[in-house]
């Protein structure tokens, strides 16, 4: 089969995180290339060559930020420390006006589309390392104080979008940070940790234990009552409580992941508050899309709501060409097609490509498993009539 005819192969990724920026000198006879393409505003979201960047690892514009919060800052004083460059569980310095400042060496890198993971306000530390990853996110109504402000976010984009380069956010509705603790394994002050004899861990408490009595006494631990924004969030309800998830039948979705508060995504309230959520960020920040994580450990029925409302909402901002693909963390066409399909999210990152290149390639098992792959792209080809767009894109990490 001819790769370029391939559904699942029209957008390539380009996979170039963690990277430092080369030296300037060295590309000051390279061309911009940005500026020659079609406008962003209607380039076809498989054009793209992707920059995905931590910006924590990037590049430090400015050192005043590195410790995040303000020391006299009481709303966010979780939200401060955690810097050890030394460290790579800890914070090293990169932002947003870094990130700005090397705008011009991405351009003529030939990126015309850069993918950041989260840039929310995060919880500083926990367990001894820090967000810096930016998944652990309090706030989801403003940046990160490591990163830089709203301010500077909206310059990053604004400088971005001036070189004809467009900008993707890495989001997340599965969970928050880390705040809710169970009696049962952290304490009557939820500070502890009371060791299970099967481990350190919070086994998960199924629907069917439930049903018999079986629960976890969720608490806050004194002082951390109001830290989640919007303040809705902070209700324990909310959330399942139900332990962690081992990954597997319906802990994946209603399990904690590794202790981070599972929302619970099936209440309504739940739903039409991430719309709001990322509705907001799309007002205030006008990107060009967004990366969606932990999109399987969500139910269908969320992203049949969330999906569509966004999209929507997007064009009435004037993003016509807004775009959205999920992290369904799969090999199985028949598993990652059903959120192409069912769940209405546009496109998801196809591993299903990527684990049969390693085993073509890497493992030598021949290219009957390229040909088993593409055999099926049909469970892929599902039209969204509500959003008027062929779902025939699954971008593909070219790493
Ligand atoms: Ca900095
Ligand atoms: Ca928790
Ligand atoms: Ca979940």
């Amino acid at each position: 089969m001819n790769f370029i005819s391939k559904c699942s192969l029209l957008a390539a990724i380009s996979l170039a995180c963690l990277t430092s920026p080369l030296s300037q000198a060295s590309n000051a006879k390279l061309t911009a290339k940005a500026a020659e393409l079609a406008p962003y505003q209607q380039r076809a979201f498989q054009d793209e060559v992707f920059y995905f960047v931590l910006p924590d690892r990037f590049y430090n514009g400015d050192s005043s930020n590195d410790l995040g919060a303000a020391a006299n800052d009481k709303k966010r004083a979780v939200s401060r420390g955690g810097l050890d460059k030394t460290h790579k569980g800890m914070y090293h310095g990169g932002d947003l006006a870094g990130l700005t400042e090397k705008l011009p060496y991405l351009d003529n890198l030939g990126v015309s589309a850069i993918w950041l993971t989260p840039v929310l306000r995060n919880r500083a530390m926990q367990a001894g390392t820090s967000g810096y990853h930016g998944y652990w996110i309090l706030d989801f109504t403003e940046i990160d104080p490591h990163l830089g402000s709203n301010a500077e976010l909206k310059n990053f984009i604004d400088q971005a979008h001036k070189r004809n380069i467009k900008v993707f956010f890495d989001i997340i509705t599965n969970h928050t940070a880390d705040v809710i603790k169970y009696k049962e394994c952290h304490g009557e002050d939820g500070l502890g940790w009371i060791v299970d004899v099967r481990g350190n861990d919070c086994p998960f408490i199924s629907m069917a234990q439930l049903a018999e009595g079986k629960h976890y006494s969720p608490l806050i631990p004194k002082g951390d009552e109001t830290l989640k924004y919007p303040k809705w969030l902070n209700d324990m309800d909310v959330y399942h409580n139900q332990g962690d998830s081992f990954w597997r039948g319906e802990s994946s979705v209603r399990g904690d992941f590794s202790g981070l508060d599972d929302l619970y995504t099936q209440k309504a309230s739940v739903v039409n508050g991430m719309v709001d959520i990322y509705k907001d960020i799309i007002d205030e920040f006008k990107p060009d899309g967004f990366r969606i994580d932990t999109v399987k450990h969500v139910n269908i029925d969320f992203w049949q709501q969330f999906s569509p409302a966004l999209m929507q909402h997007a064009k009435t901002q004037g993003i016509d060409n807004f775009f959205m693909f999920g992290e369904v963390y799969s090999f199985e066409p028949e598993l990652l097609s059903r959120f192409t399909t069912e769940a209405k999210i546009p496109s998801v990152l196809d591993f299903a490509f990527q684990g049969a290149m390693t085993k073509t390639l890497v493992e030598q098992q021949g290219t009957d498993v390229l040909a088993q792959l593409f055999a099926k792209d049909h469970f892929y080809q599902t039209e969204h009539k509500d959003l008027t767009l062929k779902v025939c894109v699954t971008p593909t990490l070219i790493n």
